[in-house]
């Protein structure tokens, strides 16, 4: 059966019909889904009851994958990145973020999997970074040309919480000391599409290299809320067994924490991705 992909908004996401992650999947479903992920930014599935082994399995016929150096991961299988936020484990990814852009490689796509949620609230919020590029005027779009900025694993991952933690600290120790603040492009430009996206985000970006700090600041503030309009985005409520599929290089995300004391189990397996340009 062919793949049917409903559009979700303008700008972003699509909802596709007649895959099974824990299949097998074919090449040509995985052809379609790839161009899918080009098209739509953001894939969802929905009733897709699959193991964290599945998970892996799944996303593995995307590339290698990748182990998240700080934030928990499952023991035995640790490809899959847990999300389990309760009152004693609190959430932390409420802020717009492209994830592990702290990286020099930072990942290609992610899939992540809805495994327990609180009875109301708890959706997650996508961006497309191209759409807000687009939406730029062309004398700002040449102005951010060139430009760099400088991404910061502690700013999203403070000492504060994830160095003082006995159960994180040697992790976040080698984190830091693995991942010095890199440099990336404001503007990348996709490896296969060619498409332009806008490239900071609140969660990881410090600063724009070689301006002054108050140009920095002004234009990253500009440039944050620009890209999180809600016209470029989507929102998305969760039902168990619901999976999404991002092309990270081209959006960003948000996680509402608006559900404690409430408990949320995600399970995320994350696909390496290569050196933005
Ligand atoms: O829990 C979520 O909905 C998303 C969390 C997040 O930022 C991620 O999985 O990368
Ligand atoms: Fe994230």
């Amino acid at each position: 059966m062919a793949l049917v992909f409903k559009k979700i908004t303008p700008a972003i996401g699509a909802v596709v019909d007649g895959i099974n992650f824990a299949g097998e999947l074919s090449s040509i479903n995985k052809e379609a889904l790839i161009q899918g992920l080009y098209d739509y930014e953001i894939l969802f599935f929905r009733n897709q009851e699959i193991t964290p082994h599945q998970q892996v399995k799944f996303a593995a016929n995307f590339g290698e994958l990748h182990v998240h150096p700080i934030y928990p991961v499952l023991p035995e299988l640790p490809e899959i990145m847990l999300i389990d936020t309760h009152k004693d484990f609190l959430p932390d990814n409420d802020n717009w973020h492209t994830d592990v852009t702290f990286s020099p490689t930072p990942p290609l796509g992610a899939i992540l999997a809805a495994k327990q949620l609180p009875s109301v609230g708890g959706d997650t919020l996508w961006a497309s970074n191209t759409a807000a590029y687009n939406a730029l005027s062309e004398p700002l779009k040449r102005s951010l040309e060139g430009l760099t900025a400088t991404h910061n694993v502690t700013h999203s991952f403070p000492p504060l919480r994830w160095g003082a933690d006995p159960a994180s600290k040697d992790r976040f120790d080698a984190a830091v000391k693995k991942y010095p603040p890199v440099s990336h492009p404001v503007v990348r430009t996709h490896p296969v599409t060619g498409k332009k996206a806008i490239f900071v985000s609140e969660g990881f970006t410090t600063h724009i290299d070689g301006i002054s700090k108050k140009e920095s600041d002004a234009l990253l503030s500009f440039l944050f809320a620009h890209s999180t309009r809600p016209e470029f985005t989507l929102r998305w409520s969760w039902h168990v067994n619901d999976i999404g599929f991002w092309d990270n290089r081209v959006t960003q995300h948000y996680a509402v924490a608006d559900y404690l004391p409430e408990r949320r189990i995600m399970h995320r397996a994350t696909i390496v991705g290569d050196k933005p340009f």
